[in-house]
This record gives C-alpha cells, sequence and structure tokens, in this order.
C-alpha cells in the first residue's frame, strides 16, 4: 500500500503522499520534519533520522510535521501539506506556523489553574481553520491544588458543546489509554500554556523522559518556557506526537468559517436573521438576539463568537494589504460623505 517506503507507514505514510512524492521526482526519497532549527531539519527517514542542511530556499518555509522530497541528500521540495495550524505571530500581525499535516489538536489545560473558555475556543478555531479535530486534555487531575476535575470537565463540556474532554493525571496514569487512542494512527499536536503539561504528557506516552518538564513557578507572569522547540515524537504503537514550546496568547489567522465552525448554534442562528449584514445588536428581525432573549442561546458564547469574528476578519485583511487598502478607502469615502452629511445638517 504505502510501497518502498512502507516503513514510514507509522509516521502516517500513506500511498495518497507515496503518489505526491512520485509527482515531485521519481528519485526522491520521503523523509518527516521531526525538528527545524536555525541551520537544518531533522527529518525522519526509512533508515532513521538524519540532520538535513538547508541549501535552497524552499516555499513553503518547511515545518515540524512536513513531508519533504530529499533528492542526493537535500531537500528539493516539501509535499503539498493537508493541513497547516497556524496562529498570529506573538508581536506584530504576521503568520507563525505551528505544525503541518496534524489530525487533531490536544488543547492541555492544567487544572491547578483556572480553565479559560476564550483559550478553548481560540484552540477550537485554530484547529478548525487546520481541518483538525480539536480535543480538550485537562491535566494533573489528582494534583494538590486541582480543582474537582469532574466538575472542571462539566463546565467544559457545556462552554464548548461538541468538543470532546478528557481528564487526565500522568502521576496516576489516569486517562493515557484515552490518549492513545486519540493518537494511535494520527498525527497530533499539543498547544497549551507553558508549565500545562505537555511534554509530560509526552513522557507519559512514550514511556520514558524523551522531553524535558519543569516546576511550574506561579505568579512568574514572564513564564518559563521548558520547551523551547517544536519537536515530532513517534509513539510505540504508530502515530506521532507533536510537542511545542508553551504560548500565552492565541492570536487568531483563522478564516472566519473556522470561527463559525466553532460556535455552530450561534453561527446557524446568525444564518436566520433578516439581514445579511446583520451586526445582531438592535436591528429588526435578528435571530440571534431572538435565540437570546429566548434563552436558547448561551450569552457568553455570542460575545465570544462576535469578538473572534472580529478578530478574523481583521487578520485576513491585515494578511491581504491590498484588501485592506480597498477596506480603508471605503472607510475614507464612508467617513468623507459622513462629514458632508453633517455640513448639510
Ligand atoms: N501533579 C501533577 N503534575 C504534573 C502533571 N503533569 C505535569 N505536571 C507538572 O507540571 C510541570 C510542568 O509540566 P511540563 O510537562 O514541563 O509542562 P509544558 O506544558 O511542557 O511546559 P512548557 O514546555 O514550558 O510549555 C512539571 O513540574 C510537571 O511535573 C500531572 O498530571 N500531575
Ligand atoms: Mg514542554
Ligand atoms: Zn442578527
Amino acid at each position: 500500500m504505502a510501497g518502498r517506503f512502507a516503513a514510514l507507514a507509522p509516521l502516517g505514510w500513506d500511498a495518497r503522499w507515496a503518489a505526491a512524492l512520485a509527482g515531485v521526482d521519481p528519485d526522491a526519497e520521503p523523509g518527516r520534519v521531526v525538528v527545524h532549527h536555525g541551520a537544518g531539519l531533522v527529518l525522519a527517514l526509512v533508515d532513521g533520522p538524519r540532520t538535513v542542511m538547508f541549501t535552497r530556499r524552499l516555499d513553503p518555509e518547511p515545518t515540524v510535521g512536513d513531508w519533504a522530497a530529499v533528492v542526493g541528500g537535500e531537500v528539493v521540495s516539501i509535499l503539498p501539506r493537508r493541513s497547516l495550524l497556524r496562529r498570529r505571530a506573538a508581536h506584530g500581525g504576521g503568520e507563525q506556523q505551528l505544525a503541518a499535516n496534524v489530525d487533531r489538536l490536544l488543547l492541555v489545560c492544567g487544572l491547578d489553574r483556572p480553565v479559560k473558555d476564550g483559550r478553548i475556543q481560540r484552540g477550537t478555531a485554530i484547529a478548525h481553520d487546520a481541518g483538525a479535530e480539536p480535543v480538550v486534555v485537562l491535566t494533573k487531575a489528582a494534583g494538590p491544588d486541582a480543582v474537582d476535575p469532574e466538575q472542571a470537565a462539566a463546565e467544559v463540556r457545556a462552554g464548548n458543546p461538541g468538543v470532546a474532554v478528557v481528564v487526565t493525571s500522568v502521576r496516576e496514569g489516569l486517562g493515557l489509554d484515552r490518549l492513545h487512542e486519540l493518537i494511535r494512527g494520527a498525527s497530533v499536536a499539543l498547544l497549551g500554556e507553558s508549565g500545562a503539561g505537555k511534554s509530560s504528557i509526552v513522557n507519559a506516552l512514550l514511556g520514558e523522559e524523551v522531553a524535558l518538564t519543569g516546576e511550574v513557578r506561579l505568579g512568574d507572569a514572564k513564564g518559563r518556557h521548558t520547551t523551547t522547540t517544536r519537536e515530532l515524537h513517534l509513539l510505540a504503537d504508530g502515530g506521532v506526537l507533536i510537542d511545542s514550546p508553551g504560548i500565552r496568547e492565541v492570536g487568531l489567522v483563522a478564516e472566519t468559517e473556522a470561527v463559525e465552525e466553532t460556535f455552530p448554534e450561534v453561527s446557524e442562528s446568525a444564518e436566520r436573521c433578516r439581514f445579511r449584514d446583520c451586526r445582531h445588536d438592535a436591528e429588526p428581525g435578528c435571530a440571534v438576539t431572538a435565540g437570546l432573549a429566548a434563552g436558547e442561546l448561551d450569552p457568553a458564547r455570542v460575545e465570544r463568537w462576535k469578538a473572534l469574528r472580529a478578530e478574523a476578519e481583521t487578520a485576513q485583511l491585515l494578511a491581504r494589504p491590498d484588501e485592506a487598502r480597498r477596506a480603508g478607502k471605503r472607510f475614507a469615502r464612508a467617513a468623507r460623505d459622513a462629514q458632508r452629511r453633517k455640513g448639510r445638517r
């Protein structure tokens, strides 16, 4: 099925990737990006991992999880991605690639601190943007400061209908079977704050200390990152898990559709508004306002939906400068018209 590179099947290699590779060069060999550091890539190749230096510019810029085509010891291209997890870069409006070809995104939240719905919904939108399935993983369920795990899970489920929630504790081995099931045969990435317990999950599932873990320093606003590079780990029964440095703010560059998928019930209501461009404030015939009044929609989710939609729209404008310019002109024209009307009064 996966042909001469069948040994890479546990890493996700399949007939579709083989076809993509054959289209690049009949002599090319595939390798999956395990780590991307300044000077080169560590690739998982048929005969094991190897560091390959960059000798040419690649488009797209490779990221962890990518499949690379190697010819003569050199990466000649990156196979077209099935998905890309991305977020708005921490500084500036640019886009940061988090991981490629990911099927599932584990949103890791430690129960030693409050679980924030906002973070979960941003993470969910990032997953939908990549066509990956979001799963909330609550960690440290048996810790001394942990809030009641079942109650926390119930709250997350209530605030995020349709998203699976797994309660775990690496110390007690709780929830690890469920995580194994989610990763087997799939490519799965971890996302969460520093100290949430991402690397501890990697170690627990691999059964050895491959990833560095660090003490949580509460009250340390700067937040120390123990993990500093994104890295792909292969599990014994197949499937890969991508660890990453903690991120404090998950900025969206997602398409607005990804936000709609995160709030399907609000989105469905909005489609029934009388006006196509309804702002869901005080317009007549607004189905969202009606849904709120009838107690059918959760006001917190409606607010978050509005905020995340606005954020995704802004990010899209920033990403497409000519559109932003057009929007700017439109705005300038509207402002001018408003001034004129005022003058006439
Ligand atoms: N009690 C308890 N402690 C845990 C559990 N999981 C993780 N920890 C502790 O939480 C701390 C942070 O864990 P890490 O796995 O390093 O967190 P991380 O998300 O990888 O952090 P960064 O790499 O900085 O992003 C460590 O001291 C772990 O021992 C758990 O299930 N129970
Ligand atoms: Mg870590
Ligand atoms: Zn409306």
